[in-house]
């Protein structure tokens, strides 16, 4: 029987164990929105994970949403971002980096003077995101034009090359949590005509046009995605989840993708939307690359869901936030520090870099 504290080798990745730092956004970036010296010290302290996902990074300056989110895109973010991996190599850990692209969740205030949010529709979201000025709704988006999508895939292609550049093992494609890539993907979004509208194939063209350029630029083999079929942080439900994420899983499979991650239920809340099924496993079943999942994992269930082969990882969120060494933890089965909520988003070292590991 397999454990979660086997070693796995996902794509080109070799990882010491099956348990996973999920990706957090914690809005620490400083100037230039860089991944500082705090951040490296921070996911030092979590490279007992097998693998880290570092947090959700801007792929050009239209892509960020939310303030002092750190990106991939200028030569201090690559800089920045050399130091973070060199830290968590030096102990022992392994990193990918998350490729982000917000959409319409967004604010004028955040984005290129002049410019507004971009997303598959021209319909503000109903939501809000946090600014200099605090949280404020979003901004209305424009819609991308057809002939914008070329460039746009670029901007994915030159992160993912830059994350290698800056020392990160391989990407995670964002196709989660209704940002830009779900905004095409969800008919509750996506209001388009054309090649990039309409029917499912058309809906999934652009996350499969992003997969292929990024595993083409880096290899499939450190290439992997997140999916969230039914979340509905900032967007409704598509009208047939099961049918668009199938179509989706069943075209990424020849890609050769290191791994998919996906997370059950409403990201961050409940494991089962009452009224909503979802059949993950079907999923599964037509993907040949490591199945990595994730939401309000227990122990327990984490060990058993890798036993039974329903995952071959397991990504754990807050619980990585409140205990860097949280597989040590699990192992020994042992109490985890307790969160402080109120220190998630933005601010200094206080919730970030001072939780204890029983070492200390
Ligand atoms: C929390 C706050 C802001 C962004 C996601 C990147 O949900 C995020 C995010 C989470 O994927």
């Amino acid at each position: 029987m397999t454990s979660l504290f086997d070693p796995i080798k996902i794509g080109d990745i070799a990882l010491a164990n099956r348990v996973v730092m999920a990706p957090l956004t914690r809005n620490r970036a400083i100037a230039g929105n860089v991944a500082g010296p705090l951040t490296a010290e921070y996911y030092r302290q979590r490279a007992g994970a097998g693998l880290i996902i570092a947090e959700a990074s801007q792929i050009s300056p239209t892509a960020q949403g939310y303030l002092d989110t750190p990106g991939i895109h200028s030569p201090e973010q690559i800089a920045g971002w050399r130091k973070v991996t060199d830290a968590v190599h030096e102990a022992g850990g392994k990193i990918v980096l998350q490729l982000w692209h917000v959409g319409r969740i967004s604010h004028v205030s955040l984005l290129p003077a002049g410019t507004v949010p971009l997303s598959s529709t021209a319909r503000r979201a109903e939501a809000m995101t946090f600014t200099a000025e605090g949280f404020v709704p979003v901004s209305t988006p424009r819609a991308l034009r057809d002939d914008e999508i070329p460039g746009l895939i670029d901007d994915y292609r030159r992160a993912a090359c830059n994350a290698i550049a800056a020392g990160f093992d391989g990407v995670e494609i964002h196709a989660a949590n209704t940002y830009l890539i779900e905004q095409f993907l969800r008919d509750s979004v996506n209001d388009r005509n054309g090649p990039y509208g309409g029917g499912i194939a058309n809906r999934a063209r652009l996350l499969l046009e992003v997969a292929q350029a990024v595993s083409e630029a880096i290899g499939a083999g450190r290439t992997g995605l997140r999916l969230s079929p039914m979340t509905t942080f900032t967007a409704p439900l598509d009208s047939d989840p099961q049918a668009l994420y199938g179509y989706v899983v069943d075209r990424l499979a020849p890609l050769g993708l290191a791994y998919l991650h996906v997370i059950e239920g409403e990201t961050g809340g409940t494991r089962n939307p009452e009224g909503k099924t979802f059949d993950y496993d079907a999923l599964h079943r037509s993907f040949p690359g490591a199945w990595m999942l994730n939401n309000g994992y227990s122990r327990q269930l984490a060990i058993d869901s890798v036993a039974a082969g329903q995952a071959d990882l397991i990504a754990f969120g807050r619980p990585f936030i409140s205990t860097p060494d949280l597989v040590r933890r699990l192992r020994d089965d042992l109490p985890l520090n307790e969160l402080r909520a109120d220190k998630l988003y933005g601010g200094g070292a206080e919730g970030y870099t001072d939780y204890p590991t029983l070492a200390d």
